[in-house]
C-alpha cells in the first residue's frame, strides 16, 4: 500500500501524532504567510514571545488587503508591518506589489513544503505541489515561533480529472462543480488531492484557481502532485532550482474519491449568497447585470487577465456594465501593460483597480443597489461586497468577460467569440524590488506603532462555573463576515481590539455588542458549519473582548473552531442536534467547568429548568489552553 502525496508530504513534517484520520498530528511549518489585516494581530503576538527571530525557513508579510487609506490607519499598520519584519527577518511584501496569495505563488512557493499563512485563501499555493494551509493570526505567530502546528487528521479525498477542458471552459468551473456537489462545509477535516491524467493538461495558475477554492468547501486545504507542468512553471518564474518531483505512490489509497469528467463540464455560476449554490450559466441567462469585477486570490494570474482580453478584444464593456478588473500581482500588471494588453481592456472601457484585494473584500467599487455583480472571486455572502442589497455571482474570467459585453448573464459559447487557448509564458518578468529583504541582524530595529496599534487583549483562567445568558441564536453557515465584518468601514480598525468590537454580529443585530457589554458576556447559540469562511480570528477576539465565554452549535468550521480555542472561548455542540431548539436568546445558561474532559457536559438551561448534554472536540492540549484562558496564557505559563 503506497503513501497518497498528502501523507508523503505530512510524514516528512510528522512531529507527533499518528496520520489516522480524526487523531490529533503535530507538523512542522517551513513556511509562513501574512496579510496586513491580521499580520498586525498575529506580529503582536509573535512580539509577545519574545523571540529575537523566526524560526522558519521563510516568512513573508504582504499588504494587499487595507489599501484604500481613507485614513492614518492603514498607514500606520504598514509602517508597523515593515518594521517588524525588518525586526524578525521577515520579507516585507510592499503595498502594490500584489495579492499575497498570487505573490507568493509567484516567488516563493515550494513543491514539498508545508507553509501555514494567516488567510483562508492560503491552499492557493497547493497548486505548486505544497501543503499550504490557512490558520488563525496566533497559530501563524507560533509558527513562526518554531512550534509545530497542531491539527486533526484529515481524510484525503482524491479528486480524479479525466479529459480536458472544452473550449470557454475553465478552472473555475471545476471548483464550481465540486461546490456544487459537496456543498459549502463538504470539505470539513478534508484534504482534496487531485489527481488522473486531467491533471497534466493544467497549468499551476490553473491548478492554484482550483485550490484556492477549496477553502470554500471549508477544507484544511487542497494540493496537485507537482510534475512536468510545475516545473515548467517555476522555470518561468526563473526558480527551476525549487523543483521537486512530488506524486502520490503507486498503489497510494484514499479515505473518499470524487470523479469528474472535464469533456462534460460546462460553464458555471454560484448563485447569492453562497459559492455553493451553483447551477450552469445557459440555466440563468438574460439576467441583467450592472457590475463586473475581475481579481482577487482566486482570478487574477497573467493567464486570467490574458482569457479575458481573448474575449474583450475589439468588444465594448455593454453601457449598463461596470468593469473592474485587478490583476493578481506587480508582475502581471507589468506583463499586460509590457504586451499591449492593459491598453486593449482600457480601451474596451474596463477600470483599472489596484493590484490588491480590493473589491472582494468591499474595499471599494460596491455594486449599486440591488445590483447584480458578476465576480471572478471566491465568496458571495450577503453584503460582503460593500452593499447589503447587492447579488454577487460567482463565475470564471471567460463568463464575467462575456457578461461584461452583453450586459446579462451570459455564456462565453454563446457569443460567436472564437476561443484561443492561453498558456503561461516562457518567461514572466522578474523584479523583485518590491520586496524589502530583512537584515541579517535586526536587533537595532525599532518597530513603529502608530496610535491604531492597540495592545492586544487577554483573558483570565476559566470560572469553576461559567454562566451568562444567550446574547444571540442565529442558524446555519453562519459566516465569519456574519461575525465580524470587513469592508471599508471597518476593515482598518484590525489593529484596534476595543474599537472593531462594537461592530461584532452588525448586519444580524447592531445591538450585539452594547448588550454583551451590559451583561458582562454571555453566550451564542448557532447551527451547523458556524464560522465558515475567513482566517480572520477577530472573529472570536472581540467576542472575547466583549465577553463571550462559550458558542454552542450544531457544528463548526475549522478555523474559526481553532480561533475560539486560541483566544479561550469554549467551543461546545449538542450531543442531539435538535436539542438546538431547547435554547432560544436570552436564557440563561449554566456549565460546570471543573471536568472539561468528561464528556458528555451538562449544560443547565436555568430558565426552561432542563438540562442540555452537550459535547466539544477539544483535545487534551486544546482543554489546556481553553482553561489558561486562550494560546498565549497557555504558552507562556509553559515556558515559566
Ligand atoms: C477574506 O477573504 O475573507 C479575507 C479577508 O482574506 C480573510 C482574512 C481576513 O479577514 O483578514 C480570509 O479569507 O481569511
Ligand atoms: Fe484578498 Fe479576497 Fe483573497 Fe481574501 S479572498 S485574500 S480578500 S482576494
Amino acid at each position: 500500500m503506497g503513501l497518497n502525496l498528502t501523507q508523503k508530504i505530512l510524514k516528512e513534517h510528522l512531529v507527533s501524532g499518528e496520520m489516522i484520520p480524526g487523531k490529533e498530528i503535530a507538523i512542522k511549518i517551513d513556511q509562513t504567510l501574512t496579510q496586513d489585516a491580521t499580520g498586525t494581530m498575529a506580529y503582536l503576538q509573535f512580539e509577545a514571545l519574545g523571540l529575537d527571530r523566526v524560526r522558519t525557513e521563510l516568512s513573508v508579510s504582504y499588504v494587499d488587503h487595507n489599501m484604500l487609506q481613507t485614513g492614518f490607519e492603514n498607514a500606520d499598520d504598514h509602517r508597523y508591518l515593515q518594521s517588524v519584519a525588518a525586526r524578525y527577518g521577515i520579507i516585507f511584501s510592499r503595498p502594490g506589489n500584489g495579492i499575497c496569495h498570487q505573490v507568493h505563488l509567484e516567488r516563493f512557493g515550494k513543491p514539498g513544503k508545508i507553509m501555514l499563512g494567516s488567510d483562508s485563501h492560503t491552499p492557493t499555493n497547493g497548486g505548486l505541489g505544497m501543503l499550504a494551509i490557512g490558520a488563525g493570526g496566533l497559530d501563524v505567530a507560533l509558527a513562526m515561533g518554531g512550534e509545530p502546528f497542531h491539527l486533526s487528521m484529515p481524510k484525503v479525498v482524491l479528486v480524479k480529472l479525466t479529459g480536458k477542458l472544452q473550449p470557454f471552459v475553465s478552472a473555475k468551473d471545476i471548483i464550481l462543480e465540486l461546490l456544487r456537489r459537496l456543498t459549502v462545509k463538504g470539505g470539513v477535516n478534508r484534504i482534496f488531492e487531485y489527481g488522473g491524467e486531467g491533471v497534466q493538461s493544467l497549468s499551476v495558475p490553473e491548478r492554484s484557481t482550483i485550490t484556492n477554492m477549496g477553502a470554500e468547501l471549508g477544507a484544511t486545504t487542497s494540493v496537485f502532485p507537482s510534475d512536468e507542468k510545475t516545473r515548467q512553471y517555476l522555470k518561468a518564474q526563473g526558480r527551476e532550482q525549487d523543483y521537486r518531483p512530488f506524486t502520490a505512490e503507486e498503489g497510494a489509497t484514499y479515505d473518499e474519491v470524487v470523479e469528474i469528467d472535464l469533456n462534460t463540464l460546462e460553464p458555471l455560476i454560484a448563485q447569492p449568497h453562497s459559492p455553493d449554490n451553483v447551477v450552469k450559466v445557459r440555466e440563468i441567462q438574460g439576467i441583467p447585470v450592472s457590475q463586473v469585477a475581475i481579481g482577487s486570490c482566486t482570478n487574477s494570474s497573467y493567464k486570467d487577465l490574458m482569457s479575458i482580453s481573448s474575449v474583450m478584444t475589439g468588444k465594448m464593456v455593454h453601457q449598463n456594465v461596470s468593469l473592474g478588473f485587478s490583476p493578481g500581482s506587480r508582475q502581471t500588471l507589468e506583463m499586460i501593460s509590457q504586451n499591449g494588453v492593459l491598453a486593449n481592456l482600457i480601451t474596451s472601457g474596463a477600470r483599472l483597480l489596484e493590484s490588491a484585494c480590493g473589491p472582494c473584500i468591499g474595499m471599494g467599487f460596491a455594486p449599486p443597489s440591488g445590483g447584480v455583480s458578476v465576480r471572478t472571486f471566491n465568496r458571495n455572502f450577503e453584503g460582503r461586497s460593500g452593499t447589503k442589497d447587492a447579488k454577487v455571482y460567482l463565475a470564471s474570467p471567460e463568463v464575467a468577460a462575456a457578461c461584461a459585453i452583453t450586459g446579462v448573464i451570459t455564456d462565453p459559447r454563446d457569443i460567436g467569440a472564437t476561443y484561443q487557448s492561453v498558456d503561461i509564458p516562457e518567461k514572466y518578468v522578474l523584479d523583485d524590488r518590491m520586496f524589502v529583504f530583512p537584515p541579517a541582524d535586526g536587533a537595532k530595529v525599532e518597530i513603529v506603532r502608530g496610535p491604531n496599534i492597540k495592545p492586544l487583549p487577554t483573558r483570565d483562567r476559566i470560572a469553576a462555573k461559567v454562566s451568562g445568558k444567550v446574547l444571540l441564536k442565529v442558524g446555519d453557515n453562519i459566516t465569519t463576515d456574519h461575525i465580524m465584518p470587513a469592508g471599508a468601514k471597518v476593515l482598518p480598525l484590525r489593529s484596534n481590539v476595543p474599537a472593531i468590537s462594537q461592530y461584532v454580529f452588525e448586519a444580524i443585530d447592531p445591538t450585539f455588542h452594547k448588550r454583551a457589554k451590559e451583561e458582562g458576556g454571555g453566550f451564542i447559540v448557532g447551527g451547523t458549519n458556524y464560522g465558515q469562511g475567513s482566517s480572520r480570528e477577530h472573529a472570536a477576539l472581540a467576542p472575547m473582548y466583549l465577553g463571550v465565554k462559550g458558542v454552542i452549535t450544531k457544528a463548526f468550521a475549522r478555523i474559526h473552531l481553532a480561533n475560539l480555542i486560541n483566544f479561550g472561548i469554549l467551543p461546545l455542540t449538542f450531543v442531539n442536534e435538535g436539542d438546538y431548539d431547547k435554547v432560544d436568546a436570552n436564557d440563561s445558561l449554566e456549565l460546570d467547568t471543573t471536568h472539561l474532559e468528561s464528556k458528555p457536559l451538562t449544560l443547565r438551561n436555568v430558565t426552561k429548568g432542563i438540562d442540555i448534554p452537550v459535547t466539544h472536540a477539544l483535545t487534551a492540549r486544546d482543554l489546556e489552553i481553553v482553561k489558561a484562558g486562550g494560546t498565549l496564557a497557555y504558552v507562556k505559563s509553559r515556558s515559566k
